[in-house]
């Protein structure tokens, strides 16, 4: 469970295979609406003291399991680390809000480098395979997670990944996050470095409204650059905004549409 937002079930994640096969049950509606008739508030009517010794309890256990939580993240996240360094592949995982570009930016990027390196792809999502079978278009093996309700990759859904992934040595790992500017900030999967992806069309004030993840990415990446001249949106005041929370981050302004800026991404990854 992840306790930043109470989301997801790790019974509900499925881990895919390198080829898509397509089951019965996925073209089935797996949403279900949750059952509310046995809510606890339809029967519980505290005074406001009990009200409040009570949510004092609940944040005292929330707490623990948050720690608890991530510190036993932490620790896969650690032997994640040392297999990737066992097998020196470099790992970057790719973290924005939904649709700013992320499987667009990695589709670009890897027809640019697939001839030069061994490149790897382990994309997150609540569901479908689509992003996975996007990138295996383009001939590099992807894994696709699904993570049901849950809202981030954890580094255990990327331990198992890598099982079915086998990567040869000296690649690259790209790992796409279910696309929320929110929790995966707070879960370490064992990457190199967060890149964020905010594009264009989200507005320049994102930086500031969700800190944790521009303060805990090396790179911020501005994508869809080829629509600025159709928008309202402040280049410097969103860069300004960005080094606010994180005066260490770098910034690069690439269009995944055109191509415009790529040259700028594929050097620092060079680096
Ligand atoms: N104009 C323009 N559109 C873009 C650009 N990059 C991506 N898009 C479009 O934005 C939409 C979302 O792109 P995706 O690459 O699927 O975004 P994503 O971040 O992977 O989305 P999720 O995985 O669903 O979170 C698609 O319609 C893309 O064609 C860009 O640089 N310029
Ligand atoms: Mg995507």
């Amino acid at each position: 469970m992840c306790t930043t937002c109470g989301c997801g079930h790790p019974e509900q994640v499925r881990i895919g295979e390198l080829q898509h096969t397509h089951s019965h049950s996925e073209h089935q509606s797996a949403v279900k609406m949750p059952d509310f008739s046995q809510s606890v508030f339809h029967s519980m009517k505290p005074s406001i003291h009990e009200h409040a010794g009570e949510q004092d309890n609940t944040q005292k256990r929330l707490l623990k399991i948050e720690q608890d939580v991530l510190g036993k993240n932490n620790r896969i996240a650690d032997s994640n680390r040392n297999l990737f360094n066992y097998l020196n592949l470099t790992v970057f995982n790719l973290v924005s809000s939904p649709g700013s570009g992320k499987t667009s930016l990695l589709t670009a990027t890897l027809n640019s480098l697939k001839n030069d390196r061994n490149c790897y792809v382990i994309e997150g999502d609540q569901q479908t395979e689509n992003d996975a079978d996007r990138i295996r278009a383009t001939g590099v093996p992807a894994i696709q997670v699904n993570t049901g309700k849950g809202c981030h990759l954890d580094a255990q859904m990327i331990s198992d990944a890598m099982m079915k992934l086998r990567p040869q040595e000296n690649g690259l790992l790209f790992i796409e996050n279910v696309g929320n500017l929110v929790c995966p900030s707070e879960f370490d999967l064992g990457e190199k470095a967060k890149v964020v992806i905010l594009s264009v069309t989200e507005g320049e004030d994102k930086p500031l409204k969700y800190p944790h993840m521009f303060a805990a990415s090396k790179l911020m990446i501005l994508n869809k650059v080829d629509l600025l001249p159709y928008l309202k949106f402040d280049v410097e005041k969103c860069i300004e905004n960005a080094k606010r929370v994180n005066p260490q981050i770098e910034v690069i302004q690439l269009s995944a549409a055109t191509g415009e800026g790529l040259q700028d991404w594929l050097n620092w990854l060079q680096q």
